[in-house]
């Protein structure tokens, strides 16, 4: 039975504790606007889930104007090109050189300590554990956020609503049937993917293409590697061996990073499901949903997280002068400035994935157009401009 309920006050209530919500709260907190954040999860939980590896130069960028770039600039690695493999052939696409830039690689998992302990710092209001979160009168000035939390209910009057749940929350359906319009595309394949305190297999990422489906040697650090390889929908990670993964990553990378690959113990191992989705308009009222809350894009094109971050940065400056200029031009804009990125992420995303997968509905034809694809961009400096432009991020 629900008990004494309590009341708090705040200008923006953050619903969703992971980089977006985090990011958001640091990022109005130096402004001096007030948050809460409720986040469904504990905190250690949050901090236990492998995620993305890949940040953009404006995700870094916004990172260090949050004021928590100080490990990311010492342990992070830059990466001024990657590799793509068709079958046993290897060939870099030179960021720098193509297009001016490089990408970080900094894991989620290291990024969102990095938020917490900035959190912490500035004695945020965070609320873990919350359940049965709702949004009351978004579309009013007064909206409100009510929650259960410890078996008490709890109500959170504010001015404005940042949706920062992610694919599985709640924030997306509070926007009316009628206004909502969802896109998706759901891929009848996933990744395993396995992390191992092994060296990384090449001082780069490799991109592989192979008969067999797709795979990807990534990494979080000089002694900590992030291996993935495209696997069918029913299959379930604990069938797999770590002999067995093993066996099947060196299958379909190039012949000389298979023989230098350094195998161990994996310390996590699970699938993903891959998906593109996006919701429109990302705001009803006062609610705004930014990142995976939104949108969802195939990891191929190490997207997601660095979506969240240019949601996060379109919200914060409109934000910002709504509170500082009394102007909601920022706010008024926010859902087709964010949507114009996001479209042209989904995209990349969705052409690295067409691009680089055995589809299972796959005729000869369409098998041929996608070597033909891969042999035009391992001879054409434009196409190869062109995935790099994108892969370092489009400028917001
Ligand atoms: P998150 O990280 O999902 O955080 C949402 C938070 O909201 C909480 N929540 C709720 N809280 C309160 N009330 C509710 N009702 C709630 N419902 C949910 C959740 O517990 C959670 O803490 O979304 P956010 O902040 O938008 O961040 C998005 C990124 O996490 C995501 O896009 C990336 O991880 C995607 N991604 C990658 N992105 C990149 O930019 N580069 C990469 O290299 C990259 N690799 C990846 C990836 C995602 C992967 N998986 C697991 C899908 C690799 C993989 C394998
Ligand atoms: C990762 O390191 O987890 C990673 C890197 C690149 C991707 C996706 C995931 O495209």
């Amino acid at each position: 039975m629900a008990k004494a309920s309590g009341k708090s006050r705040t200008q923006v209530a953050i619903i969703g504790g992971g980089p977006a919500g985090l990011l958001l709260s640091q990022l109005l907190h130096l402004d001096g606007v007030d948050t809460i954040l409720l986040e469904r999860r504990s905190r250690d939980y949050v901090l236990g889930r492998i995620r993305a590896g890949v940040l953009e130069r404006g995700t870094v960028e916004l990172l260090r104007t949050a004021g928590v770039g100080s490990r990311m600039d010492v342990e992070g690695i830059n990466h001024d090109g990657t590799y793509l493999a068709i079958a046993n052939e290897g060939f870099r696409i030179d960021f720098k050189r193509l297009a001016g830039g490089s990408v970080m690689i900094y894991g989620q998992t290291e990024l969102t300590h990095d938020l917490y302990d900035a959190r912490d710092a500035l004695e945020a209001r965070i609320v873990h554990e919350v359940d049965d979160v709702r949004i009351e009168c978004a579309d009013s000035a007064r909206p409100r956020v009510g929650y259960r939390h410890a078996g008490n209910d709890h109500v959170i009057d504010c001015e404005f609503v940042a949706g920062c749940d992610g694919f599985h929350g709640v924030s997306r359906k509070h926007i009316p049937v009628g206004v909502l319009r969802e896109f998706e595309r759901v891929y009848p394949f996933g990744w395993l993917g396995v992390l191992s305190r092994t060296p990384p297999v090449s001082d780069e990422l490799i991109y592989a293409s192979h008969e067999r489906g797709f795979a990807l040697c990534s990494m979080r650090n000089p002694k900590l590697s992030r291996y993935y390889i495209q696997v069918p929908l029913d299959e379930k990670a604990d069938d797999w061996s770590d002999g067995a993964f093993w066996d099947e990553l060196r299958r379909r990378i190039p012949h000389d990073a298979a023989e230098r690959l350094v195998t161990g113990e994996s310390i996590e191992k699970s699938i993903a499901p891959l998906r593109s989705h996006v919701a429109e308009p990302m705001r009803h009222g006062r609610l705004f949903l930014c990142g995976d809350a939104a949108h969802i894009v195939p990891p191929t094109g190490a997207k997601g997280l660095n979506l969240a971050a240019s949601d996060v940065y379109y919200l914060w400056q409109a934000l910002r002068r709504h509170y500082r200029e009394r102007d909601d031009h920022g706010l008024d804009t926010y859902s087709e400035t964010a949507l114009a990125r996001v479209w042209k992420a989904e995209r990349f995303s969705w052409t690295m994935t067409k691009l680089l997968h055995r589809f299972p509905d796959q005729s000869d034809f369409d098998r041929r157009m996608q070597q033909a694809e891969l042999e035009y961009l391992r001879s054409s400096t434009a196409a190869q401009t062109s995935l790099a432009e994108n892969y370092i991020g489009l400028p917001y």
